[in-house]
This record gives C-alpha cells, structure tokens and sequence, in this order.
C-alpha cells in the first residue's frame, strides 16, 4: 500500500495572494478579468501594499472588483475612476492609489479623466483592461473595437468610414509629458504573464518613486460577447487584436531611464525586445 502524505511531505508552489479574497468571481469562463484580478492582487502583495492600497473600481463587468480585492476600495461612476483617484492619492499621499478600468470605463465615457490626469502627471497607477468590446451591456461597439468587429452596435463589422478608427490609448497618451510608465501587453499565454508582471512591478514603483501617472494596458478576452469559445478567444487576441494593439513599453521615465518619443526612437516594442534577447 501507498505510504499517504503529509503536509511536510509537499511544497506549496501557488496559492491565493492575501490581497484576492477567498470568493468566486462572477466572471464567464475564459475572461481576463479574473486573471488580471490575481496579478493585480501578486503585485499589492508583492511590494507590501495591502495595508496602504485604495483601489478605484469602474463600471463594466468589473464593478464589482470591490468584492475580490482584500484593500480599501471606491466605486466611481462610469469613467470617472481618475478623478476620484485623483483626490484620494492628493488626500492620502502616501497611500498606493490604483484604477482598475474596462475601455467602455476608459476610452469611452471616461476619455476626459483618462488623459487629463495623464497630463497632470497624477502619481496614479491604471490597470486597463482592453476588451475591445462593452461586454458588461449586451456586446456593444467600443472605443477599441477592431476594424471589421462585428458587435451588437456594428452587426455588419466595424466601418471605419462611418464608425470610425480603433483609439490606441498607449499612444494617445505617450505624447504627456505627466506619463512615467505606459505598456501593453496580452494576456492571451503564460509566458505574457511574465512580461505582464514586470511592466506591473515598472508602473507600481513608478508611483512608488513619485514619477507620475502610470498604466498598464492588457489585451483581453471577452468570449460570451465575442461570440467564440475561450480557446477561440485567446487566438483572436494573438492573431487579430495585438496587429492593431501593438504590445510593448510606451514610455518609461523610472530611474533616469527614459524610454518616450512619437517616433519611437526610443519606443521599444514586444517585438524588438525579444529582438534584443
Ligand atoms: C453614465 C453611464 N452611462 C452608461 C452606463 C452603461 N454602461 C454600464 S457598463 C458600460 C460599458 C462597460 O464596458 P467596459 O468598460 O469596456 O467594461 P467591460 O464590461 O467590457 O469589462 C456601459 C455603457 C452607465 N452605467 N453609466
Ligand atoms: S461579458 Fe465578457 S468581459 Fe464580461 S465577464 Fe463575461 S467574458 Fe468577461
Ligand atoms: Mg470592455
């Protein structure tokens, strides 16, 4: 017979960060949020944050964010997660004030508070969730939804003619001076993860050495809107959404090191840095 196992007989190698509640989240199968939720979560764990965090929630699938994070959060109204993060980081200065944002949330209705406190140079951290859709309301068409994209408001596809061109956010707001940290990057594999905790870990101690305004931008599924299988979905983010989202760094201005330019020059991208590798 088996000799059965005991506690002191395994290694725990993954587990729940003390900063996600223990509670099942409401999100469909194969959506990013709950994977974002865990990173944001690593990060607040992993520098320490979970007594000096407040966090923003947005309205959009995630509005109910307050119920998975284990720091002190604030529901804003739609889009107006900056502005409210705004005063509670010029309250609290020594709290660590993020956002937590869909793109209807950001780019749409919020647009305004989005780039004025970039501009600013709010010492905020954004975590953005690019899903190319308003998956929360039925699938409607979004600031970011792809050329082509068929949703309940572009049943026929998206026509930039009439419906116009797809907003990179990234490159929207590299031009703002305020703006510390700004990357993009999928969260369509594992080894995204990583390259998605490192640009996390660059945005928080942006905030952490007061440099200003800092976001991070991940490529989303959002399956029960997009109408395809999670398999499907991680795909059409490989495939479709990072050719017109290109992942990589944006601008980095931590430590000295500035990384910022229209023309990039100094814009590195997902491709050149594995390039560099
Ligand atoms: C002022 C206002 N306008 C519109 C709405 C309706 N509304 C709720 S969520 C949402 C879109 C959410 O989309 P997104 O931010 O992309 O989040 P997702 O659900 O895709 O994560 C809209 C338009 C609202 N709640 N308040
Ligand atoms: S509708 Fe889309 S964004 Fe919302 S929880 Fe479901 S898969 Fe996620
Ligand atoms: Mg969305």
């Amino acid at each position: 017979m088996a000799e059965s196992l005991t506690s002191a007989d395994v290694e725990c190698v993954f587990e729940r960060p003390e900063a996600l509640v223990d509670r099942s989240h409401h999100y469909c199968p194969g959506c990013s949020h709950g994977i974002y939720h865990r990173l944001v979560a690593e990060m607040i764990d992993e520098f320490g944050l979970l007594n000096r965090a407040v966090g923003i929630c947005p309205v959009g699938c995630s509005v109910l964010a307050y119920d998975y994070f284990a720091v002190d959060m604030i529901e804003a109204s739609h889009g107006r997660a900056p502005a409210v993060a705004t005063g509670v980081k010029r309250a609290l200065p020594d709290a660590f004030v993020f956002t937590y944002q869909g793109d209807g949330d950001l780019a749409s209705i919020g647009m305004s508070e989005t780039v004025h406190a970039a501009a600013r140079g709010e010492n905020i951290t954004v975590f953005f969730v690019n899903n190319g859709i308003y998956g929360m309301t039925g699938g409607q068409m979004a600031p970011t939804t792809l050329p082509g994209q068929k949703t309940t408001t572009s049943p026929g596809g998206r026509e930039v003619a009439v419906m116009g061109h797809p907003v990179d956010v990234c490159k929207l707001l590299q031009s703002l001076p305020g703006v510390a940290f700004l990357a993009r990057v999928p969260l369509s594999a594992p080894k995204h993860l990583k390259t998605a905790r490192k640009y996390m870990r660059k945005a928080i101690s942006a905030q952490l050495q007061k440099k200003g305004f800092s976001l991070v931008e991940v490529l989303a599924t959002c399956p029960v809107q997009w109408r395809m299988t999670p398999i499907a979905a991680l795909r059409h983010v490989d495939e479709n959404v990072t050719k017109v989202f290109e992942p990589g760094v944006f601008v980095d201005r931590l430590d000295g090191d500035s990384h910022s330019g229209a023309d990039g020059g100094a814009t590195r991208t997902e491709t050149e840095r594995q390039e560099k590798r």
